[in-house]
């Protein structure tokens, strides 16, 4: 196996590998995909925790490349869970027979550039040595479980699972106490369902968070008729709307409507449930005070939901709402009336310690069976760092990247030649529909690697002018962004000793397409072809 070499090397097998091993194959170049899981998915593939869905209806959460693909698959939800993506993802790689050029159960450890060769040697967990000329992490935005750093983590005797490493086996919490620490995203999904099976549980949260409903339900087949129909109108209005879904926007300011036209525009949107509740206003993310109006809309939802006058206040965030991503669920608020669940607020002080068989915060033990770390990911960054990736002159990213991410449209990096990300730092990626914001990327990067084969060029790297200044613009749009200014995952503040940086690019997606095809065609402005 080892020695292999290959025009193209693709480290993992989600949405983007898929697609990038689709698009390169095409271009009658030799790649090979390096995927650390025993399939295809990425994201889809790890995180099957229980109630796992994705919060893009499932219409728009699917690529666009082939629109025989896009007529043949009949989505089902609403919002798809888990489950069917998977299926999906799979369906993907045997409709284009890409497995065959998928190794699998293979992680990248190292990825190091050879200058006197001008080729990439990549080592694996299994002792391979893979040469590429070209090396394309599709490796994840958030691909790096976060185990938190809690004392006596290792100790606990029974079974603890994290929501993105979760076992391909079903998991039956029937009988059992459970603690699910965490209250993000994958929290809100898995919470409601956990409780439905387990005799107790309890939920560790740390920062109360916000979170619309879904309304989740079949999907209505003339609806998805009458999208295929006209699909391509409908990723058109996705591709011109910011964060690249389509819905409607609201133009106008919170605060330039009277009180009761704007509780209106909130209930409509609450009604319809799902992201586009953010979309109510044009300045819910840049004015404080319009964003308030928001916040306090979900805040008396609470009230509403929740029985226990102190538990809602508990479980009532008071930041800006949306600056942590806002989460969409299926019943989280009521499941706290249940005798069988309890919220324990640790925003006061940490855990203490977790021992053999409980959870010790607030000074007391909570006795439990099962241990669900919901703790998220070291995001966008933590995946990319786990390789050791060195680049020309031996340099590492480690050390480019210690005061945060550094990278040229979050695609490719000084001192880096010849690697690209797809949905790196400082591209849109997490703060848009992921799919098209992959596809986007991997067809910029098929697009460069056509032009260089016609043009007999070899090597590319970004400026470090070019990375600087488009470092410096993706900080510019984010400072008056309100996104920026919480301890959110965007600004790697859920991992201890991360740098504080606001990794993604927060101009939208229609803005970051313009510029990425406008240094494309010019001839790679910003890059040394040679
Ligand atoms: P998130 O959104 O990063 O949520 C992680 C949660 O875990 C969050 O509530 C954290 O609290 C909490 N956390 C992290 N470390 C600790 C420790 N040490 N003690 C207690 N609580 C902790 O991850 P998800 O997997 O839910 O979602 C990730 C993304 O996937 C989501 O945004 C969607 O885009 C899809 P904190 O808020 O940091 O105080």
């Amino acid at each position: 196996m080892s020695g292999r070499e290959f025009d193209v090397v693709v480290v993992g097998a989600g949405f983007a590998g898929l697609y990038m091993l689709h698009r390169v194959r095409a271009l009658g170049l030799s790649v090979r995909v390096l995927e650390a899981g025993d399939g295809v998915g990425g994201t889809w593939y790890w995180n099957r925790y229980p109630g796992a869905r994705c919060d893009v209806e499932s219409m728009q959460y699917s690529y666009q490349f082939s629109p025989e693909l896009q007529q043949e698959w009949d989505w089902t939800e609403r919002y798809a869970a888990q489950p069917e993506i998977l299926r999906y993802a799979e369906h993907v790689a045997d409709r284009f027979d890409l497995r065959r050029d998928i190794d699998f159960g293979t992680r990248v450890t190292a990825a190091v550039f050879d200058d006197g060769a001008g080729r990439w040697m990549l080592e694996t967990d299994r002792g391979e040595r893979i040469a590429a000329t070209w090396c394309v992490m599709a490796t994840g935005c958030l691909s790096a479980p976060n185990d938190p750093p809690i004392p006596g983590l290792e100790s606990f005797a029974g079974p603890r699972y994290h929501t993105g490493r979760w076992p391909h086996e079903p998991v039956d919490f029937t009988g059992l106490r459970v603690a699910v620490i965490g209250t993000g995203s994958s929290a809100i999904q898995s919470i409601p369902v956990i409780a439905r099976q387990a005799a107790h549980l309890y939920v560790f949260q740390r920062t109360a968070n916000y979170t619309v409903p879904a309304h989740n339900r079949p999907l209505d087949p003339a609806y998805r008729d009458a999208v295929k129909a006209d699909y391509p109108a409908m990723r058109a209005r996705a591709r011109q709307n910011f964060p690249g879904i389509d819905y409607r926007i609201n133009l106008q300011s919170a605060l330039e409507v009277a009180a009761d036209e704007r509780e209106r525009e909130y209930a409509a949107r609450w009604a319809d449930g799902g992201l586009p509740f953010m979309g109510a206003f044009r300045d819910l993310l840049l004015d404080p005070a319009a964003n308030d109006t928001a916040a306090a809309f979900v805040r008396a939802k609470i009230r509403e939901a929740v029985a226990d006058p102190a538990v809602a206040d508990a479980l009532t965030p008071r930041n800006v709402i949306g600056c942590k991503r806002l989460c969409v669920d299926t019943g989280y608020w009521a499941t706290f009336n249940r005798p069988n669940v309890t919220l324990v607020d640790i925003s006061g002080a940490p855990i203490e310690a977790i021992t053999a068989d409980a959870v010790r915060a607030n000074g007391r033990e909570h006795p439990v069976d099962a241990l669900v770390l919901a703790t998220g990911f070291d995001a966008m960054t933590g995946t990319l760092l786990r390789i050791d990736i060195r680049g020309a002159g031996g340099r590492r990213l480690r050390d480019k990247w210690a005061e945060g991410p550094r990278a040229y449209l979050g695609l490719a990096m000084a001192g880096f030649p010849n690697l690209f990300t797809i949905t790196g730092p400082g591209s849109p990626s997490v703060l848009t529909n992921m799919l098209p914001s992959i596809e986007q990327h991997v067809d910029w990067i098929a697009d460069c690697l056509a032009y260089m084969r016609a043009s007999g060029l070899a090597r590319i790297e970004a400026t470090a002018a070019a990375e600087d200044a488009w470092v410096a613009h993706v900080g510019e749009v984010a400072a008056p962004n309100l996104r920026s200014t919480c301890s959110s995952w965007y600004v790697g503040a859920n991992v201890p000793g991360k740098p504080r940086v606001f990794m993604p690019y927060i101009g939208g997606f229609p803005a970051y397409v313009e510029k990425a095809a406008a240094i494309a065609g010019a001839g790679y402005a910003g890059f040394v072809l040679t």
